[in-house]
């Protein structure tokens, strides 16, 4: 899986050089589609590479050429001609790519005619208005970059959860392997599931470190080694991401993943109640204080709980707190009794077929629900103004919907509703009529364009998709992508009000670019007493395995089983699901 990014983020970044270089569009297009088949590519691509050229040359889209690149990425984990186009341009020239709405085109006309070459430079030339004049380069345009650029500033350098937990998943799979190593595992924000990470860190138990650390610094996918230490190492990634390790020993294992877990307001809540009860907490254990101000663990002091996070809560009179919920938003309360999990979730109530643009037939995409043991599957393909994404004119949307039910009696064992993800216009009218609607099983109603329209304009535009009687979840309100928009901004306060009293679900799109609600929204709208739909929002089979990042986020927010329409007992599903609209 992730191989086959790297491969399409290579892909994806010599087609974008070429275009800086102004080389010919086909070229440019050949090597973009490499990079959306390596992206989409159910098989390992890399592993192809090494065993089977004939195959991965005769995937659509991929060539000898771009084969020859991928095996040369499989065996010495480099790419020349990458490397070569890249020498071509500036430095900091891709980076540039980065600022939302900036193409290649764009980039190019600013390095050629601006003189911009960095983020450093663009900024400073808008700054002392050296960009105006420029062809397509009005004062709006140059207002969207100022603002865009903020933005990147804003959003800069943390990494996406979706991105980073595969990475850490792997690190800590490879140190768990090592001689000598009794535990390992992750902490930090990527434990708490934040939606973005600043780094990763890492933690082994073990009492011989030092091999552990040696191996670890000369791993191949190390490209910068930051510190290396004999319990402490630190070093960049090839993909940009910072991964810290900790050694410790086995009997302070729960101290230690307790303190680099964080938040770092959980941990100074935590001490403060380790002091009212006479008692010291740090990352070696918990201690009784004896009023000395030498570190206990330096003074042979024996701890009163050290080995697991769950002792050091109990000897602190605490129920043990899920990651999730150890932000500063939740004190030490206890976790709800029926905090939502992945295992709880019943149906998927969001996809997308071949009919708009899904790459999965109707009939596979049902039976991947049943297989992973859904009772229920929502198709809800885009709505007819979303031409971008082959969205169903009236007419085709009724055919669909047939197909929907058929496929449905065809696979059998499961309940296969014929729905629709209905653009919500600017304005708040829906995408299709509602004698059109009422003919289907399932309304998702989402915005996926305005996206930047007024705070009051985006809340009058959901308050009237929760109106209509045939809507059932809003889906990825907000519209926001992590690092790239962010998306609308209502008043959230009103649109909780109005969707708890209209009792449509608000939705947690699992998407990790899209997280949407977000953590702090699902909590607030749970404080209004609404309800929450968690979707994958899928458009390929193994997108179903995005559910995990939906549920971490829901787990952020306090969600519990009962608030969350995916995890209900089939029945009270079926009578909410029909309660409104017809
Ligand atoms: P990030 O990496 O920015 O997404 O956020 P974290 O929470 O992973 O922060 P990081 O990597 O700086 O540190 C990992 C954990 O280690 C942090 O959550 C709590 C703990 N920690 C680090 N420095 C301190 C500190 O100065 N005081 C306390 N109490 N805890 C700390
Ligand atoms: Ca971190
Ligand atoms: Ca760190
Ligand atoms: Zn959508």
């Amino acid at each position: 899986m992730s191989a086959n990014a790297d491969i399409a983020r290579l892909f994806a970044e010599m087609a974008d050089a070429l275009e800086l270089l102004g080389e010919n569009a086909f070229r440019v297009n050949a090597l973009r589609k490499v990079a959306r088949t390596a992206e989409d590519a159910a098989e390992d691509l890399a592993a192809l590479a090494r065993t089977d050229v004939k195959t991965l040359e005769s995937i659509a889209g991929i060539g000898a050429s771009s084969a020859r690149k991928i095996v040369e990425f499989a065996t010495t984990g480099r790419m020349h001609e990458h490397a070569e186009l890249l020498a071509k341009l500036p430095e900091g020239l891709m980076g540039v790519l980065r600022v939302p709405g900036l193409g290649p085109k764009t980039v190019k006309l600013l390095w050629d005619q601006g003189g911009v070459t960095d983020l450093a430079t663009l900024k400073a030339k808008l700054e002392s208005g050296a960009l105006e004049g420029l062809p397509r380069m009005g004062a709006k345009t140059l207002q969207n970059i100022r603002e865009n650029l903020a933005f990147l500033e804003t959003a800069a350098a943390r990494a996406r959860l979706g991105d980073a937990l595969p990475i850490a998943e792997a690190l800590v799979a490879a140190l768990a392997a090592l001689p000598g190593v009794k535990e390992a595992a992750f902490a930090g924000s990527l434990r708490r599931g934040k939606e973005t990470i600043g780094d990763i860190d890492l933690l082994v138990a073990t009492t011989k470190p030092k091999p552990v650390m040696d191996a670890f610094v000369s791993r191949p996918d190390v490209a910068k080694v930051l510190a290396h230490g004999d319990t402490k190492s630190s070093v960049r990634l090839q993909s940009g991401l910072q991964v810290d390790l900790r050694a410790v020993e086995p009997a302070a294992w729960g101290a230690a993943l307790l303190y680099f877990t964080g938040s770092k307001e959980h941990n100074v809540l935590l001490r403060e109640r380790a002091q009212e009860r006479r008692q010291r907490l740090n990352e070696y254990g918990l201690f009784p204080d004896d009023g000395q101000p030498e570190p206990p663990q330096e003074r042979g002091v024996k701890p009163v709980a050290a080995a697991t996070e769950e002792a050091i809560y109990k000897a602190l009179d605490l129920p043990w707190i899920p990651p999730e919920l150890r932000e500063s938003r939740n004190g030490l309360a206890p976790a709800p009794a029926s905090l939502i999990q992945v295992t709880d979730i019943r149906r998927e109530l969001h996809c997308h077929t071949t009919a708009s643009d899904g790459f999965e037939t109707i009939e596979s995409i049902i039976g991947e629900a049943k297989r992973r043991g859904f009772d229920c599957i929502a198709i809800t393909d885009h709505s007819r103004s979303s031409a971008q994404a082959n969205g169903l004119s009236e007419e085709r949307l009724l055919e669909h919907a047939k197909a929907v039910r058929a496929a449905g009696k065809r696979v059998g064992g499961i309940h296969a509703l014929a729905g629709s993800e209905v653009d919500i216009l600017a304005d708040g009218h829906l995408d299709y009529p509602d004698d059109v609607l009422a003919e289907l099983d399932w309304v998702v109603a989402s915005p996926h364009t305005a996206l930047k329209q007024s705070s009051e304009a985006a809340t009058q535009r959901l308050l009237a998709a929760i109106a209509n009687p045939h809507v059932r979840v809003i889906g990825h309100p907000s519209g926001r992508i992590i690092g790239g928009r962010p998306g609308l901004e209502p008043d959230w306060q009103a649109v909780f009000a109005a969707a708890s009293k209209a009792r449509v679900a608000l939705e947690i799109n699992a998407k990790p670019m899209r997280l949407d609600l977000r953590d702090q929204l699902v909590h607030a709208a749970l404080a209004a007493g609404c309800l929450i739909s968690i979707n994958t929002d899928a458009h390929a089979l193994d997108n179903f395995d995005l559910l995990r990042f939906g549920v971490t986020t829901g787990r952020r927010g306090s969600l519990t089983l009962e608030h969350c329409v995916n995890a209900w007992p089939w029945k009270r599903f079926e009578a909410w699901r029909t309660s409104r609209g017809r």
